[in-house]
C-alpha cells in the first residue's frame, strides 16, 4: 500500500505504520472497538463513573456501563504483513475535548462511531474532522445486532459528503471492526490519489 505523504512515509518492503483516531459521542463503542480488534492487551485510561455524572452522562442507552474513558485508548493491529495500524480512542463525554487537538496530531484519518438511538451525539466529532480536513468514515455500531436506520438514512441525517462511507459493525467483534478500518484506510487511500491527480 503507498499511503504517500509525511506522516506515513512507505517504501516497498519496508512495515508502514499508521495513526487511526476512533472518535464518537459519549458510550457509543470506542474503547469496545479499540479493545476488540487490538492485538496487544489495549492501553485504556477508564475512571469509574460516579453519582457526580448523573444528569450530566446519560447512560439510558448503554445501561451496563460502569467506567468512561478519561484520556485516551491505545491499541495496534497489523492489516497485512506490511501495514500497522496504531489505533487512538478519543474520550467521548464533551468536558474532555480539550484533549482532541492532541490525539488526532499525524493521523490519517478517523472513524466517527455512530449509536442510530442518538445520532446527534456525533455531530461535534463530524465537525471536528470536517473543519480540519481530516478523511473520516461513519461506523454504525449496532447495539445488540439491531440497525435501526440504513446508511443512506443515516448519511442524510448527518448532511455528509456521498464521498464518506458510512458502515456498520459491530464493535464487539473483531473481524467486524477490522472491515471497518480496512474501508477507512482504502478510502484514505482513494482520496489521495484523487488529491494527487486534481488539476492545481
Ligand atoms: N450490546 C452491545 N453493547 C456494546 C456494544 N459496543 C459497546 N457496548 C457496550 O456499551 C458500553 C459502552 O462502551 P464503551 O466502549 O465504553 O464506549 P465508549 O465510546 O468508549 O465510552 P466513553 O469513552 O465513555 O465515551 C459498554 O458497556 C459496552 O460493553 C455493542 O456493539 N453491542
Ligand atoms: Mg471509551
Amino acid at each position: 500500500m503507498d499511503f504517500g505523504g509525511s506522516d506515513v512515509a512507505h517504501r516497498p518492503g519496508r512495515v508502514t505504520s499508521a495513526k487511526i483516531v476512533i472518535a464518537g459521542g459519549f458510550g457509543v463503542g470506542k474503547t469496545t472497538l479499540v479493545g476488540s480488534v487490538s492485538e496487544i492487551t489495549p492501553l485504556t485510561t477508564e475512571a469509574i463513573m460516579t453519582s457526580a455524572g448523573v444528569g450530566v452522562d446519560d447512560t439510558r442507552n448503554v445501561p451496563g456501563k460502569t467506567t468512561t474513558t478519561v484520556a485516551m485508548d491505545f491499541g495496534r493491529i497489523s492489516i497485512d504483513r506490511d501495514l500497522i495500524l496504531y489505533l487512538f480512542g478519543t474520550p467521548g463525554q464533551t468536558r474532555f475535548w480539550f484533549m482532541w487537538d492532541e490525539l488526532v496530531r499525524g493521523a490519517i484519518g478517523a472513524v466517527v462511531m455512530v449509536d442510530t438511538r442518538r445520532l446527534a451525539d456525533c455531530f461535534a466529532a463530524i465537525d471536528f474532522f470536517e473543519h480540519r480536513r481530516l478523511p473520516y468514515l461513519v461506523a454504525i455500531n449496532c447495539f445488540d445486532g439491531v440497525q435501526y436506520h440504513n446508511a443512506d438514512d443515516v448519511r442524510e441525517a448527518l448532511a455528509i459528503s456521498s464521498d464518506v462511507p458510512v458502515v456498520s459493525c459491530d464493535a464487539r467483534t473483531r473481524e467486524s471492526t477490522k472491515n471497518v478500518l480496512i474501508s477507512l484506510v482504502e478510502y484514505v487511500l482513494s482520496m489521495r490519489r484523487s488529491r494527487a491527480t486534481a488539476p492545481a
